[in-house]
């Protein structure tokens, strides 16, 4: 007999939430996910009853390879701990992947991919590659998916409570700013242009996900986006950076990662962020990106 498992907890206060310094729901009541805004014993019991299975993406093309040891050992150690984890990594150089330890349920799935000459365009490529690589394979295996930059590190818990059907994580560098100043794409002859007096935050290019029908249909539209503005000979600004920060102004996200979920130490430590759970790697710009 399996008996059903009690948890014992406060309920929410109403009144007196646990962070009422911080905006906690976006006005399309979309959570902000900081640490004290949620119990993570009832998520993770939610999510282990639905036996899910997370795909973490990953890009290590040319240079960038040499992120991925540390980015994969961190995330054994903090990224959806006790959940099945498929690690999809795309690279041009599979024989250099390296050989990491996983635990139980958790696999490394190698994609060789080409790679570009132009860094921009390595970056931008990821979408098209996702998008493909979502509708051929992803879907198959596993719920959810989660699309990351490699030159990251894990240094705090990152589980199940950031799972939402779509979800964007904020921009460190933009968090505290008027949205005049983001730096979304403001020519009107890009596709990922987006007028003054439109748009919630400027979400990071290298952390979103969401189920793996919704980031089909991110990666695939912001793909189509880019592949226009190419035809009309324009670039957006910040790459696909640019074309996600569009997208999200006109598909909402359901969940929303706070600043625990993408920082940079070189930014300071601001008293509203009490862990620090995905971190930059500092590079060596002049010998990581050879142009
Ligand atoms: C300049 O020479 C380069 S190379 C800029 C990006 C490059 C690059 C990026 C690369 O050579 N190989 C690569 O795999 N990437 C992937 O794109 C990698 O996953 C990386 O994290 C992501 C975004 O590039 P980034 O991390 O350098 O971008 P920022 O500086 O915005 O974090
Ligand atoms: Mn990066």
């Amino acid at each position: 007999m399996c008996r059903k498992k009690r948890m014992i907890y406060k309920n929410p206060q109403v009144l007196n939430p646990p962070r009422n310094d911080v905006l906690m729901m976006t006005p399309w009541f979309a959570p902000i996910v900081w640490e004290g805004t949620y119990n993570f014993e009832i998520l993770n019991e939610q999510f282990r009853q639905r036996n899910v299975t997370t795909g973490l993406t990953v890009f290590a093309i040319k240079k960038y390879i040499v992120f991925l040891k540390q980015f994969l050992e961190t995330a054994e150690t903090y990224f959806m701990v006790g959940h099945k984890v498929n690690y999809y990594i795309f690279t041009d150089r599979p024989q250099e992947v390296p050989s990491v330890a996983l635990k139980e349920g958790r696999k490394i799935v190698v994609l060789q991919v080409q790679n570009y000459p132009r860094w921009q365009e390595i970056s931008m490529r990821r979408m098209e590659m996702i998008s493909h690589f979502s509708q051929q394979q992803f879907i198959n295996e596993v719920s959810y998916l989660v699309c990351v930059d490699v030159d990251m590190r894990f240094n705090d818990q990152v589980g199940v409570e950031i799972l939402s059907n779509l979800f964007g994580t904020l921009h460190p560098a933009f968090y505290a700013a008027e949205r005049q100043s983001f730096t979304y794409e403001r020519r009107p002859a890009s596709r990922a242009y987006v007028p003054h007096d439109e748009g919630d935050f400027y979400y990071a290019g290298g952390f979103f996900g969401g189920t793996v029908k919704e980031v089909y249909k991110l990666t695939k539209k912001c793909n189509e986006a880019i592949i226009m503005d190419k035809k009309n000979g324009i670039e957006a600004i910040w790459q696909e950076e640019s074309h996600l920060n569009k997208y999200f102004v006109y598909h909402k996200p359901t969940k929303i990662l706070s600043l625990e979920y993408l920082w940079d130490d070189n930014l300071g430590g601001p008293e509203i962020l009490r862990k620090r759970r995905f971190l930059a790697v500092s590079k060596n710009h002049a010998a990581i990106r050879n142009k």
